[in-house]
């Protein structure tokens, strides 16, 4: 019996072309269907709301960790300094200038789905801005420059081997990461100025990587012979995960950095005909997604259809699945995204996860659980 609905969801594809996938409003007649595993609002991201592929500003999250900074924009300055032959000090009016580039990329905190109320801590945003790449490259790098360490305006003293010392939130990226073409400095979200909490007037935006890399109030780049060894780099934003090797657990401790292969169910309407349209999103760090698979209950997971129209390498992916003839009682709804590199989502007692020791970079399945 439970068998045979789910052999209904898979025929559903090959029966009917997706549809507007979730962008519409339960029509007359539809209800949306309230998750058991409730999440909190707050300010994020709300799952079971998701209606479109772009998320308005106003329901994009916000990290500050050193609180907001005040920008006065007349007289701010982004300076490149460091080991180039040609520093610069530009003004806003001089990046607005430069080339203007847009690229559609979720933005996620590491933290995101670390649990039950922090799983809203994404957005998939219309980023617009000049690229970093051709900027760095006109101040002429050195060739023993390695590192490329961008600081925001926003500070607060922090103690380091037992003294205190003044710091600005700061993360690098290599001067090979730093040099892809699709990195921005961006001045605009979704066409409207970037606003003061998602770091006015200038931020960094790097498609693929998680949001600690993606430093708001930019003032500062500077090139260096070595690695940059912040809070952010290396005692916070870091992941320590065992790994089993010739029968010993190894502990490996790691940089927060590029996204995970990641999936949710969002979104679980009841149509007029009593079937059910089970909607959710699915991202990667810019590897192609190759499938979203889901499982209801304890049977065998069936494949998802895909939104292909909205694809941009490094936004999420909609994804829909139609449920025909649900019966009635407790059920359990999880997704998993299988990306072109054969990567899985794994399940929460798979070994990455189970031996996981911080909770950032959680891209365990997300069970979702209903009751018709
Ligand atoms: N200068 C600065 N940049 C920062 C942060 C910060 O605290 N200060 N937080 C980072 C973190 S942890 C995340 S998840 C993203 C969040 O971006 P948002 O606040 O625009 O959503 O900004 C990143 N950039
Ligand atoms: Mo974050």
């Amino acid at each position: 019996m439970v068998r045979r609905s789910v052999t209904a969801v898979a025929l559903a594809f090959s029966e009917y072309p997706l549809s507007l996938l979730g962008i519409d409003d339960a029509a007359p007649g539809e209800t949306v269907i309230p998750f058991l595993d409730v999440q909190p609002r707050s300010n994020m991201l709300y799952w079971q709301e998701l209606k479109s592929w772009i998320t308005p500003n106003k329901d994009v999250f916000a990290v500050s960790h050193y609180g907001k900074a005040d920008v006065d924009v007349a007289t701010w300055r982004l300076e490149i300094s460091g080991l180039v032959h040609k520093p610069r000090t530009l003004s806003l009016a001089d990046i607005r200038a430069r080339p203007r580039k847009s690229i559609v990329a979720t933005l996620e905190c590491s933290g995101n789905s670390s649990n039950p109320g922090f799983m809203g801590a994404i957005g998939n945003i219309k980023w617009t801005g000049t690229p970093l790449a051709p900027l760095l490259k006109e101040c002429a790098p050195l060739d023993r420059a390695v590192e490329t360490v961008f600081f925001g305006a926003d500070e607060k003293t922090e103690k380091i081997r037992d003294q205190e010392f003044p710091q600005n939130f700061a993360r690098s990226l290599s001067i090979r990461d730093a040099l892809r073409g699709d990195i921005l400095l961006a001045y605009e979200m979704n066409g409207e100025p970037l606003a003061k909490e998602h770091g006015a007037p200038l931020r960094l935006v790097v498609p693929g990587w998680f949001g600690i890399a993606w430093v708001k109030w930019l003032t500062r780049i500077e090139l260096l012979d070595r690695r940059y060894m912040s809070k952010y780099m290396a005692r916070e934003y870091v992941t320590i995960r065992g790994e089993e090797h010739n029968g010993k657990t190894i502990w490996r401790e790691t940089s927060v950095g590029p996204m995970d292969v990641k999936s949710i169910v969002a979104r679980v309407v009841r149509q007029e005909d009593g079937s059910l349209r089970i909607t959710g999103a699915a991202w990667t760090d810019g590897t192609p997604l190759k499938a979203v698979e889901l499982r209801i209950d304890e049977n065998n997971w069936v494949p998802a259809g895909l939104d292909t129209r909205q694809r941009s390498k490094f936004a999420w992916t909609f994804w829909e699945a139609t449920w025909k003839s649900p019966t009635s009682g407790e059920h359990t709804l999880v997704s998993r995204a299988i990306d072109a590199e054969g990567r899985v989502q794994p399940p929460s007692d798979d070994p990455s996860i189970k031996l996981k020791r911080t909770y950032w970079e959680a891209n365990q399945q997300w069970v979702r659980k209903i009751r018709i």
